[in-house]
């Protein structure tokens, strides 16, 4: 069977992990992803919270599936040759390099474009044009410039990053979108273009409803935020809102049967409107059903917490899963918290490749997680990261079409080894 983006050719320039989540993506739907590798160290996570020495750690391993690797100076005139022809030979490059680094390689848009008008160069920075431009960014700086950190939390407490990282895997699933359709874009123009991402930009498209619900504030308080019915007042910004949904359909997390020692035994519990009198019945609040204080959604909005305090008196009766399973009988919208150890095993979630097993020669088995977009006619097989360099060769010489000697050539100039080696073997 034939992938989607089978013939397409990826310059994998990434490293950590905004970009890699782009272009492991692109290589699940059937592109040939190819890692460009700086000599000796690569990709910085290989070295990274290792957990079996000189490993290559899981950090790396599960961004990196299914792409080739080739290690290449690219501070080396030689490795520069071929980092030219590797520009001409392949559709897409894509980099997450601090800012500038790209440029002080010698490889602007510009000579891009010169050595191949068909590429498609896209580039993941922490911030777009303005102040912050020049500046590096990790994860969490994306998730507090980005707005997500100063909305979540309690309110009483202090910002707070999530543990989902929508910083970086959220601007490579967003940059992944932009190469695709600049991808699309040429079939129609024969043209490549700039597909530029910033990790701010990326987290703020992902809090949008957060920034609808500032422009809401100027027009009263948030009654959907349950410190509305406890009569605290509002400030100038949208403030951290709990576990409350927020949105139109108020929500809550509640404890379930053995919280005490479970961390993880709690429910995400929705009040719906539609299934209003179900919950009332489900819970033994029958009486709520007809009480104009509770009968309808607007009533019920200044006494979120107290509705959701008798909920949990119910709910902390029985196991998450009986709640789940009692709620969704009923259409109630819920769902528990499942620990990293539940999804592990989850039979479900392996039976449709999310959580896959994968095998690595050095490591042995592991699990990570597959492809979460499922394409009907290109359904994505996870195979296991390459070892630093593992490819050299065989890219050098299929790919790029190099001779023997000339491939000795440039392994002589020090263009595939580290510079300590090439200083030696001068
Ligand atoms: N051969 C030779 N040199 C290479 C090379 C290769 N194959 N690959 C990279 N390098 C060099 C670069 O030329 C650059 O050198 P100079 O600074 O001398 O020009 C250097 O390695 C890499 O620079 P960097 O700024 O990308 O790396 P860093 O570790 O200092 O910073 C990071 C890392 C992530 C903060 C930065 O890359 C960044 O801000 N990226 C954009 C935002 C981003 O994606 N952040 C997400 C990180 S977590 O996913």
């Amino acid at each position: 069977m034939t992938k989607a983006l089978d013939g397409v050719r990826i310059l994998d320039f990434t490293h950590v992990q905004s970009g890699p989540t782009c272009t492991q993506l692109l290589a699940w739907f059937g592109a040939d992803v190819i890692k460009v590798e700086r000599p000796g160290v690569g990709d910085i996570t290989r070295g990274q919270l290792q957990d079996i020495p000189k490993v290559d750690s899981l950090y790396f391993t599960m961004l990196n599936h299914n792409k080739r690797s080739i290690t290449l100076d690219t501070k080396n005139p030689k490795g520069k040759e071929v980092l030219e022809r590797m520009i001409k030979s392949c559709d897409v490059l894509v980099e997450n390099f601090g800012p500038g680094v790209l440029d002080r390689m010698g490889f602007t848009w510009e000579k891009i474009q010169s050595l191949n008008p068909r590429m498609i160069v896209a580039s993941i920075k922490g911030f777009g044009p303005g102040p912050y431009e020049d500046c590096k960014v990790y994860e969490n700086v994306a998730q507090c410039t980005g707005g997500a950190a100063s909305t979540t939390g309690f309110r009483e407490g202090p910002p707070l990053v999530t543990g989902a990282q929508i910083g970086d895997s959220g601007t490579g699933l967003h940059l992944a979108l932009g190469i695709v359709t600049a991808l699309y874009q040429r079939t129609m123009t024969g043209k490549g273009q700039l597909v530029t991402c910033a990790m701010q930009d990326g987290v703020l498209n992902l809090c949008r409803v957060k920034l609808r619900d500032q422009q809401r504030l100027a027009h009263g308080p948030l009654k959907e935020y349950s410190q509305f019915g406890q009569n605290i007042p509002f400030g100038k910004a949208v403030p951290r809102a709990g576990n409350d949904s927020g949105g139109g359909q108020p929500g809550w997390i509640l404890k379930c049967k053995g919280w005490e020692t479970d961390p993880d035994a709690y429910i995400y519990f929705i009040t719906q409107a539609p299934v209003w009198e179900k919950i009332c019945d489900l819970i033994g609040k029958s009486e709520w059903k007809t009480d104009p204080e509770y009968a309808t959604p607007p009533a019920r909005l200044p006494k979120l917490k107290a509705i959701f305090d008798t909920i949990e008196q119910w709910t902390i009766t029985k196991t998450k899963f009986e709640v789940m399973k009692l709620a969704n009988e009923r259409d109630i919208p819920c769902g528990p918290i499942l620990s990293m150890a539940e999804l592990a095993e989850d039979q479900s979630l392996r039976a449709t490749g999310t959580v896959v097993e994968v095998d690595h020669p050095t490591r042995g088995k592991y699990l990570s997680v597959g492809n979460p977009i499922k394409l009907s006619a290109s359904p994505a097989e996870v195979t296991r990261s390459p070892l630093l360099g593992e490819h050299t060769d065989e890219i050098l010489g299929q790919v790029l079409g190099y001779t023997a000697d000339e491939v000795a050539a440039i392994k002589a100039a020090g263009a595939t080894t580290p510079p300590a080696k090439k200083a030696a073997a001068e």
